[in-house]
């Protein structure tokens, strides 16, 4: 970096605060210089600015307002109908070698990658605005707490990113004088999936995304940041970086117990996190608090040994359909003010609608394309991946530690997919080892939040297959490596809410009952609970799971937790694929964990 370069005063189409550092005022300068904005617009993250830019972005026609009495300060934003999830194929790793990225993720090679998004990226703000957003993942002062700065055209983007993180002023009091940030550039472009790219460069700590203005793709603290580059961060700094959620569980003896679960995208995160306990418990004195929904990184504690977690982020991004105050009370209070909508439908009297939220559909609406709807149309009214966005603050069962930087100490460590047939409902893995080999092979139908086809069994790691930033031969080393920091290490296991009968229903009814499986969970790490040895774990008898009050009797609960040898053994051919993937280098202990399985059925 030529000190001349940083003279140069920043752009006189807005000018930078004066807290924003030299190396900050030289990156967003190159920003402006390539995409030629006809505005830049620094943001401090007050209440004023977002109120402004929500009056921009109805002026403009990103935004609609919702009714006020109804839904005080809510916005609805329709996405382009061509860009409505993550899109993993045009999701890249950019690195050098094809063998940093590994054979799960996109490769570009990184000059490749970086010459020809410069040619996307070059003039493509002529006309538009380019708000500068810094922002922080973590809570402020966190030794993992991470900076980011995102230049973006998009003010729906700019001001999610206002909800999502830490934004404004107090970036550039966590940054101070460090060039130590992770450099963001994004664009919606013309929005057209032919010239998609979400490109992480991990060596640069970078991310270059273009032509999406959606979720993962275009809120790059989120996936891109807080997953991608801090998955690699972790691995070359010993922490991780996870797909998973952190809630914390208070018993009625006010003993206070945190976990994290790792599901794949849209199956059961921020449920489970939200959850509040069935009558039973509640009235027992059981309360569940939420430390974050979506993503934590965990670090070993060098005094005790203890493995300790916070949430990088700072509000939710969650699915709508399926959600309604009998499923989810918590999130449905966190979305009654100052929220955005995205993709769901809007009701005559300007409240908004989705798939679930009520039995009866509305007798007319307007759907998430902006067309008339009814009941007859044959179509959805709201997107399968329309979601809400809101401040954690607005959730009434925000954990107390959720801003703590030193965050929380890590009991238990759940995986679980959204599987029809074969797994139970619940299991333990027997030690550390064997419960990274359940993670590593956790298979999950997939669902819309990505834009695969959906209802299909697929490998995914840890929750993590389109997230691990580097070579998933590696990701899975560091998490057996990570148990040798540790003194203890978390119980490991494994929950599936989704298994189906005959009738095609789900056999359990999930939720807030889930609650159930939770309380047998920490009483085995309490060292309270009875487990009988078996094929996949450690399971509970159907007698030690509460049901008292539930409309499921012990036998439909032995059947959630049967196991069926012939079914297991297709199973264990079906995680071949990852095998394959990974042949070769592939981690002894999965190996061992494979034959140890087989010999066992
Ligand atoms: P991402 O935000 O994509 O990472 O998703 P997530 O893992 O947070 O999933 P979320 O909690 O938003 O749930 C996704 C869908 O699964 C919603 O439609 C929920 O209503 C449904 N769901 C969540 N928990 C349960 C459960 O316990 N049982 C059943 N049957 N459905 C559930
Ligand atoms: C997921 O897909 O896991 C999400 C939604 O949490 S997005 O932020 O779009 O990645
Ligand atoms: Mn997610």
């Amino acid at each position: 970096m030529s000190s001349s370069v940083i003279d140069r005063p920043p752009s006189s189409k807005g000018p930078a605060p004066a807290q924003a550092n030299e190396h900050v005022r030289w990156r967003v300068e190159q920003c402006v210089e390539l995409c030629q904005p006809q505005r830049v617009q620094w943001l401090d993250g007050s209440a004023e600015e977002r109120q402004r830019l929500f009056a921009e972005g109805v002026k403009a026609g990103v935004f609609t307002k919702l009714d006020e009495q109804k839904l005080p300060n809510c916005y609805l934003h329709r996405s382009n109908p061509n860009d409505v999830a993550r899109s993993e194929q045009n999701t890249f790793i950019c690195t050098r070698t094809e063998d940093m990225a590994g054979p799960t993720n996109n490769w570009m090679e990184d000059k490749a990658a970086y010459a020809r998004l410069r040619e996307l990226f070059n003039g493509c703000m002529r006309g538009r605005t380019m708000y500068v957003i810094p922002f922080v993942m973590g809570p402020i002062g966190s030794p993992l707490a991470k900076v980011g700065v995102q230049v973006t055209d998009s003010i729906y983007v700019a001001v999610s990113m206002g909800y999502m993180t830490r934004m404004g002023t107090v970036a550039w009091e966590q940054l101070g004088k460090s060039e130590e940030f992770t450099r963001c550039m994004h664009s919606v472009g013309d929005c057209n999936p032919d010239r998609r790219y979400i490109c992480h460069f991990p060596l640069d700590n970078t991310i270059w995304s273009f032509g999406s203005g959606y979720g993962g793709n275009a809120l790059l603290g989120k996936k891109c940041l807080a997953l991608r580059i801090a998955s690699f961060l972790g691995k070359t700094q010993g922490w991780m970086a996870e797909h998973m959620l952190l809630m914390g569980a208070t018993s009625p003896t006010g003993e206070k117990t945190y976990v994290t679960a790792a599901f794949p995208s849209s199956c059961g995160k921020t449920n489970f996190a939200m959850l509040i306990p069935p009558e039973k418990f509640k009235s027992e004195g059981w309360k569940i608090t939420t430390v974050g929904d979506d993503i934590v990184w965990m670090w070993v504690d060098k005094k005790n040994g203890d493995l300790r977690a916070i949430n990088p982020e700072a509000g939710y991004f969650g699915v709508v359909p399926g959600t309604n105050w009998e499923t989810n009370p918590n999130a449905m209070t966190a979305m009654s003010h100052d929220a955005i909508f995205t993709n769901v439908a809007l009701l005559p009297d300007g409240d908004v609608w989705w798939e679930g939220k009520t039995k009866e559909p509305p007798k007319e609406c307007i759907d998430w394309m902006g067309q008339k709807w009814t009941p007859q149309s044959g179509r959805k009214a709201a997107h399968p991946n329309s979601r809400f966005t809101a401040p954690m603050i607005n959730n009434p069962a925000l954990d107390p530690a959720a801003d703590d930087p030193a965050g929380v100490h890590v009991a238990a460590i759940i995986f679980g997919g959204r599987r029809s047939r074969t797994i139970p409902l619940v299991f333990q893995a027997f030690n550390w080892v064997h419960g990274v080999y359940l993670g590593a092979t956790l298979g999950s139908e997939t669902t819309s939040a990505s834009t695969d086809k959906t209802g299909i069994v697929r490998r995914d790691p840890m929750a993590m297959l389109p997230f691990i930033g580097y070579n998933i031969r590696d990701y899975l080393v560091h998490w057996f490596r990570m148990r040798k920091l540790m003194k203890d290490c978390p119980r490991i296991f494994h929950v599936n809410w989704f298994r189906k009968n005959e009738q095609g229903q789900f056999m359990w009814p999930g939720f807030g009952e889930n609650m159930r499986v939770l309380k047998w969970i920490i009483d085995r790490v309490r060292g309270r609970a009875y487990a009988m040895e078996a094929t996949l774990g450690w399971m509970p008898r159907p007698e030690d799971i509460d049901l008292e009050g539930l409309d499921v009797n012990i036998d439909e609960l032995r059947q959630m937790q049967s196991v069926d040898n012939a079914e297991f053994k297709h199973e264990i051919l079906s995680q071949e694929e990852l095998f394959l993937k990974l042949a070769g280098d592939l981690p002894k202990e999965m190996i061992f964990q494979r034959e140890l399985l087989i010999s066992r059925l």
